[in-house]
């Protein structure tokens, strides 16, 4: 049966698309004002087909009603069939037959006035009137269809944490405010440029003017940078780039797109960055942007162990590993650094989905036996094996470490699970990959196959922060101990950065053969604009206040402002040993997110951001402490201090 619409609508002569609701085609715009003939001359045909119907309907009304008010022969029929001989004689009716028969004849009496009545009322009506029902009739079924659609669901409504220390942070020295007026304007001018050249793609080319991507990011355009950057932008009082940056998300960020991207980076940076501008800003749009993309992500947990793959088709939900990786592996800093951000979309949705997800990863690492208590990179997502033994602090190990910790700190410092393996963690790591080199810088080595290799890359110097912001809570009253490993780990990575002739660090550096805190190798002196050493400058000043991290990070700072800038923004360098050298024309888009985050951090006061309400992710995206004393996640164990 057509509904009454495809009924009305469906006429092969008319000039506007047929309404069929249920095949999805495109709904005609009737102008709720037409009335001209020669105008509107598809509108006027519908309401005068509109109109004969009526009129037709109206007659076949009165002939099927006609019918009924025929005198009642059948009180005859016996007579009749009995004076013809016929064989059948069918009995006489009863009283209760009979009246059945008059309360049915009643009931369509009724029914036929009515519809009399109906259809006169619709003749008396104008044509306006008329077309203004129709139009009313297609605005609900259209209404019906939209609430039908697929589109997001409405999040229930949840306490907002507690939102603290979103101040100015204005720093009372006029020095020191000078500095950090002067990061703001970098700021300024990476986004400008990225704004100018680059707008929408997901980096810029600061040389060639243009916009940049890479394979993290499949062949999407999904403006990364504005999503990396927004959080920094309202930190640092930029509100009109801030808008700017959240109307393009609001009319272009599209996650349907056919495009295989890397979960961890898509995670940390999109739905880390999205879920940072909705705490800071409250600006609903970027928690639906951040839960309809997690949505997109978890396809990749299909896996046989649960553990995810490393890269996922947003379009598809098929997923699979990096080609590189040993064995057919997910990386441990990858599936590991999920945690935070799960948690939010748990809290902020209710589905338990996320917290669970990344909890069944923790259980299933929790049973797995680790080689001399350190956890391999490398892990198979089909077998549940490790892949090659190696071990790091560095890249492919980082942030799964980070996560553990901060999983503590973001919990309210509940969740004592994590804490505890965080614990176990850096005790291996003490005891099997940090040594003193004979010059007495305290590095953090890389275990490959039970031999420690004396290289240290630049995003190990991340750790230094970590164990300082570690250093409260950890076993043993080890607060000191920890405190003074990051302080060592800052000045390493400092004095790598001090033994260059840009000031800039480079991307690895060994501690062999008289060699201390350099790098050896050509590919390795390139520096990327990323934030490690910085982010370890600013956790050591806002634990110590030892003036001599603000010099350091100034350093960096003016370092990058005159050897990475360029007229079209900030580029990394190909040799920080070169007093003449080239750029790599990329400005990532975690140079805003988190190196200039850092710095302009570094030169304000303690209570911009203060570490006791806000726990920063991997990629210096703020969320809030979450203080689940009286809350239960759903798909969790009551929360236990
Ligand atoms: C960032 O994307 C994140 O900090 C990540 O954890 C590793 N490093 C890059 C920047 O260097």
């Amino acid at each position: 049966m057509p509904t009454q619409f495809e009924f009305l609508f469906s006429s092969d002569n008319m000039t506007t698309p047929a309404l069929l609701p249920l095949s999805g085609r495109r709904i005609p715009t009737l102008s709720p004002g037409a009335s001209s003939f020669p105008h509107h001359r598809a509108t006027l045909r519908l309401s005068e087909k509109f109109i004969l119907l009526l009129i037709l309907s109206a007659f076949i009304t009165l002939c099927f009603g006609a019918f009924f008010f025929l005198p009642d022969n059948s009180k005859h029929k016996p007579l009749v069939f009995f004076a013809l001989g016929d064989s059948y004689i069918p009995p006489p009716p009863s009283l209760q037959r009979m009246e059945e028969e008059e309360s049915l004849r009643d009931k369509i009496r009724a029914d036929h006035e009515r519809a009399l009545q109906e259809a006169k009322e619709k003749l008396r009506k104008s044509r306006e009137e008329l077309q203004a029902e129709i139009q009313t009739e297609k605005s609900k079924v259209v209404e019906d269809l939209k609430k039908k659609d697929t589109g997001p669901k409405p999040l229930p409504p949840v306490p907002m944490p507690q939102v603290v220390g979103v101040s100015d942070g204005e720093p009372p020295e006029p020095d020191v405010k000078e500095k950090r007026d002067k990061i703001r304007e970098m700021m300024k001018h990476a986004w400008d440029s990225y704004r100018q050249y680059g707008w929408g793609h997901n980096e810029l080319k600061p040389l060639a003017k243009k916009g940049h991507s890479t394979n993290i990011f499949g062949n999407s355009q999904m403006g990364a940078t504005i999503v990396d950057a927004l959080d920094t932008l309202y930190i640092m009082g930029l509100h009109e780039e801030f808008k700017d940056g959240q109307e393009w998300i609001e009319q272009n960020l599209d996650f349907g797109v056919n495009a295989e991207v890397s979960v961890f980076e898509v995670n940390i940076r999109f739905i880390g960055g999205l879920l940072a501008a909705y705490y800071l800003s409250g600006q609903e749009v970027f928690k639906l942007k951040a839960v309809q993309l997690a949505e997109k992500l978890l396809p990749a947990f299909n896996t046989p162990t649960g553990i995810p793959w490393a890269m996922v088709n947003l379009k598809s939900g098929v997923g699979r590993n990096w080609g590189w990786a040993s064995a057919g592996s997910s990386i441990l800093a990858e599936f590991g650094t999920l945690h935070m951000e799960f948690v939010h979309l748990t809290y902020l949705t209710g589905n338990p989905a996320y917290y669970q997800k990344v909890m069944h990863i923790r259980k299933l690492l929790a049973k797995m036996d680790r080689p001399n208590g350190l956890y391999p990179n490398y892990l198979n997502p089909r077998t549940g094996r490790w892949g090659q033994h190696h071990t790091s602090v560095g890249g492919l190990g980082d942030s799964f470490y980070e996560y553990l910790l901060k999983a503590w700190l973001m919990s309210d410092k509940t969740d004592t699970e994590a804490r505890k393996t965080y614990d176990d963690a850096i005790e291996a790591i003490e005891r099997h990959l940090i040594r003193k080199s004979n010059g007495g810088l305290t590095f953090i080595g890389e275990w490959k196959n039970g031999h420690l290799e004396r290289k240290m890359g630049h995003l190990t110097c991340f750790a230094g922060g970590m164990f300082a912001l570690g250093a409260d809570g950890s076993p043993d009253d080890k607060a000191g101990h920890y405190l003074q490993l990051g302080a060592e780990i800052a000045h390493t990575c400092h004095e790598s950065y001090d033994r260059t002739v840009l000031k800039l660090g480079p991307e690895a550096f060994k501690f062999d053969s008289g060699l201390e805190a350099v790098a050896v190798r050509q590919n390795e002196k390139y520096y990327i604009l990323r934030p490690e050493v910085i982010e370890t400058y600013w956790y050591m000043w806002r634990f110590t206040h030892d003036p001599k991290y603000r010099q350091w990070g100034w350093e960096a700072a003016q370092a990058i402002d005159k050897y990475c800038r360029v007229s079209g923004g900030f580029s990394g360098v190909k040799d920080v040993y070169s007093s003449n050298p080239t750029y790599d024309d990329v400005q990532q888009s975690f140079f805003l997110a988190e190196t200039l985050k850092y710095l302009y951090l570094l030169f304000s006061s303690d209570n911009l951001i203060p570490l006791e309400n806000w726990v920063f992710n991997t990629e210096a995206h703020p969320l809030p402490v979450l203080h689940l004393g009286n809350i239960t996640l759903p798909g969790s164990e009551p929360a236990q201090r």
